[in-house]
């Protein structure tokens, strides 16, 4: 029992230690979402990256939002943070500063030129 304990808790570290970059893929709407960290997360500030596309073509007119947020707990605010996307070579931007680790909850949020909003919701962990 010791022994399985052990095990888990270097798995733990070894996979904390080891902790790759966020690499998310999905579809929304008809539209292939992909979302990439630039290197594995941390507390402060991270830099995510989003591509869109449609149907293979690249989407470069919309307008990209995240909101990552933790809800209230013990001894805890809520906490959030929001960022708004800047295209850069053809990738939206995104910087996000984590104040803690834990589980962060996220939404993912486009405007596509047709006024559409559409919104992924999912969350990473640091
Ligand atoms: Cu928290």
């Amino acid at each position: 029992m010791k022994l399985v304990k052990l095990i888990s808790i270097l798995a733990l570290t070894v996979g904390l230690l080891w902790a790759e970059p966020i690499n998310l893929s999905g579809k929304k709407d008809g539209y292939d979402v992909n979302l990439v960290s630039e290197k594995s997360l941390v507390v402060g500030d991270n830099i995510f990256y989003v591509t869109l596309s449609k149907d293979g073509k690249a989407l470069e007119d919309a307008k990209v939002k995240a909101k990552f947020f933790m809800p209230e707990m013990p001894g805890m605010p809520y906490m959030e943070q929001v960022g708004k996307a800047e295209l850069v070579d053809g990738k939206y931007k995104i910087l996000i500063n984590f104040s803690m680790g834990g589980t962060w909850q996220y939404h993912l949020m486009f405007k596509t030129a047709d006024g559409e909003v559409h919104k992924i919701r999912s969350s990473v962990n640091l």
